[in-house]
């Protein structure tokens, strides 16, 4: 399955709009560990590698450039997968992997998520804790089996974003914002290799 998936800023009026008639599914708490190189060989390259609650998970990307509508991700979370899709061996541990390829965590964010279906959609309200400060977006998504229904999809939440008067713009992602405000070479490293736009 592909998960795409388009984030906003939303304010108490627009969530209020938004999970009007929506289904609550779930409030979670959960902790995410970003890794990276200290040139920044995974993320230069769009590619996102995390451990959520101690759980490894890779994001690689399906789109292409930072001049896009919405993202679209490959999620793998098993381990195998994710050790052949960083070209390491299959026979080593993934954490003597990384430690030996220089992945070290860059960021640690602490998300509180409440979780609705409304229509086919499901929507994500969270609440980023970085320790020293916070950040609060939401995210529509949708599943498809398969690449050639990305662009349908991408149609369709708009579309419903747009029903429900929320801004359409670029939004910065968690890790992003952190970036951005924490680590600033990494964010022009990241600008320079079209990984994101800087806003
Ligand atoms: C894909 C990505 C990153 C990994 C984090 O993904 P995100 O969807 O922001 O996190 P989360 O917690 O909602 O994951 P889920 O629970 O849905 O699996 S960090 C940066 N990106 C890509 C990205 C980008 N290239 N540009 C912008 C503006 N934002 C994000």
């Amino acid at each position: 399955m592909i998960e795409v998936e388009k984030k906003f800023i939303l304010n108490d009026d627009d969530i209020k709009r938004l999970t009007e008639g929506a289904v609550f599914l779930s409030e979670k708490i959960f902790t995410d560990v970003y890794y990276d190189t200290t040139d920044y060989a995974l993320t230069r390259s769009d590619k996102w590698l995390r451990s959520r609650d101690g759980r490894y998970e890779l994001k690689l990307p399906l789109h292409s450039g930072a001049d896009r509508q919405a993202d679209q991700y490959d999620e793998l979370e098993d381990e195998l997968k994710i050790k052949e899709a960083l070209n390491f061996s299959p026979d080593v541990n993934l954490e003597a992997s990384m430690k030996r390829s220089g992945c070290e965590s860059f960021c640690v964010c602490k998300t509180t998520r409440k979780k609705y279906k409304k229509d086919q959609f499901t929507i994500d309200l969270d609440y980023v804790d970085y320790g020293d400060f916070n950040y609060s977006l939401g995210e529509i998504e949708l599943m498809v089996n398969d690449k050639p229904e990305i662009e349908a999809a991408i149609e369709k939440i708009l579309n419903f974003a747009q029903d429900d008067g929320l801004t359409i713009g670029f939004v910065r992602g968690k890790v992003i914002e952190y970036i951005k405000r924490k680590r600033p070479e990494h964010y022009q490293a990241l600008i320079k290799n079209d990984v994101i736009k800087d806003f």
